[in-house]
Order: C-alpha cells, then structure tokens, then sequence
C-alpha cells in the first residue's frame, strides 16, 4: 500500500486538484428566523446577543445606540402588543427632529450584526428581511409624537462592499407611514409617521426587504422624533419584528479546495477563508 501511495501521490494530487476546479455549483441553502415568540431579552438592556439562532451557527447581537430616552422597561419583548411578537422600543425623547440648531434632536441607532456563533467574527448571510411595527403618528388628546426611522442599510464587512439599500415597504392606501425609498435629497430609505395606528394592526407596519443574493454582515437604521408641534414629544414606541435570513451558498469549488487543503489548514480557517473569497451565488 505504502508503495502504492508513494507512486501514485502525484496522480492523487492531480486528481483532487482536477476535482477542486469543476465549476463551482451553489449548494441550495436554508433560511432561518429570529423569531421573538422564542427568544429573550432581559428588559431593560440596549445590547443583547441571541445565541445560535435556530441552530443556524448564527449569532445576532443588537446594539442600540445614541439618546437612550427609553420609557419603563424598553427595550423589552412584547408578545402580543403588536401584529407579532417583537422587540419594542419606548422611547421619551425631549428634542425632536426639526429642533433649531444649534440643539441636534434625540435620536437611536439600531445595529443588528451577524456573527458566526460563539464568537465577534461578522458573517455574510443573504436574502434579508424583517418588519418594523407601529410606526405611526399623533398630535392629539395630549398625545404628540411622529415615528421617524431614516438611513436604512445593509453593510458587508468581509468584502467591504459599498452599502446597500434595502426596499421599505408599507401597506398602501390603508398606511399610516410613508415610505421613500432613496433618493437624491434624503439618502437612504426613511419610514415616517403620518397617522395614528393601533399597535395591535398592521396599518403601521414597515417591511424591509434586501436583495436574494445581497451580502451582509449587519444592518442598521436610525430612530427619532420626527417634527411635531412643540420639541417634547410624549412617549412613542415602534416594535422590531421577526428578521429572516439565509447563509451565503457554500459552492462545489469551495468546498473541493476545503478538502484538498484540510491536512494543512483547520475547517474553521478554510470556512472563514471561503466566505471571504466567495462571490456571490445565483
Ligand atoms: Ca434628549
Ligand atoms: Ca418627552
Ligand atoms: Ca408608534
């Protein structure tokens, strides 16, 4: 046997270097949720990680940044306040939007990363969506506030690609938003208030939706007090519902070189070396 291998290692190495570079064929790949019906989050906290989302070998960290006005308990899991369980944040902010300069209104960051599980490594998924409740407006019966969510992007920080902007959408005639989605004078997507909506419906819903083969490593949008009459508005809250997304598909050719190359690298160098090489799969 010795002798056999000895003679033929060129052949072999021919042979699997042969297989390595077959056209690459995209193994289909399975989405999974993060679906607040299941998951927690202690009240309270603006930083939470959620461990191995479905088994997915995903992690989700969500940090919030910025005027951290919360009221009550927020940011916190509400089950069934909302069209979905989601996670909602109550905010009380004193400086709304259209406040003079030079005062800069109150606003939050909402960072959602990708990380492969048990560790701050960002990882790339695709075919992002999620859906953003109850954002809406009043300016009456003592209660004053307009939700306005601006500057809605996905980042990929394995291939460093420009930032990509999702599509927002509403539910039409019926909304009590409005939706632009880019443009010259405002940039990235934006989500205002123009109606009151009740929580529980889905008047108020905004879905965010990137592109199939998108890749991402985190996503983030901005929440603050639009203009309303007077610059303390009183308490307002939207609601961050379940979010979907798919791994990037892992392509014949990359997993060939794995193999071919496992004696001398490690499976998680040779998973993090393909995610950063990859291009993306149709
Ligand atoms: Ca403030
Ligand atoms: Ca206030
Ligand atoms: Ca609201």
């Amino acid at each position: 046997m010795k002798t056999f291998l000895s003679r033929n290692t060129g052949a072999l190495r021919v042979f699997f270097i042969a297989v390595a570079l077959q056209p690459s064929v995209p193994t289909p790949a399975m989405g999974y949720v993060l679906d607040w019906g299941v998951e927690s989050w202690t009240a309270g906290n603006t930083t939470g990680t959620l461990m191995d989302v479905q088994s997915s070998g995903f992690d989700i960290k969500i940090s919030i940044t910025g005027d951290l006005e919360f009221s009550g308990t927020s940011p916190s899991i509400q089950a069934s306040k909302f069209p979905g369980a989601a996670l909602e944040l109550a905010m009380d902010w004193d400086d709304d939007f259209d406040r003079p300069p030079p005062v800069i209104g109150d606003q939050v960051n909402i960072l959602i990363e990708f990380l492969a599980t048990g560790t701050t490594d960002a990882i790339q998924v695709q075919n992002v969506s999620y859906s953003i409740y109850d954002v809406d407006f009043s300016n009456s019966g003592g209660s004053n506030f307009r939700d306005m969510l601006i500057g809605f992007r996905g980042i990929d920080d394995v291939d460093m690609d420009a930032d990509i902007a999702p599509t927002l959408s509403n539910v039409g005639a019926g909304a009590t938003n409005t939706i632009t989605n880019g443009g010259p004078s405002i940039g990235l997507p934006r989500a205002v208030g123009n109606a009151t909506n009740t929580d529980s419906l889905s008047p108020g819903n905004v879905d965010i939706t990137f592109g199939v083969t998108d890749t991402i490593t985190s996503i983030d949008f901005n929440y603050l007090p639009g203009s309303v009459v007077g610059n303390d508005p009183t308490q307002q809250w939207i609601g961050i519902g379940n979010l979907s997304f798919t791994p990037v598909p892992e392509t014949g050719t990359d997993l060939a070189l794995c193999v071919f190359a496992f004696g001398a690298i490690t499976v998680s160098q040779c998973h993090r070396r393909k995610r950063r090489s990859a291009t993306p799969a149709l």
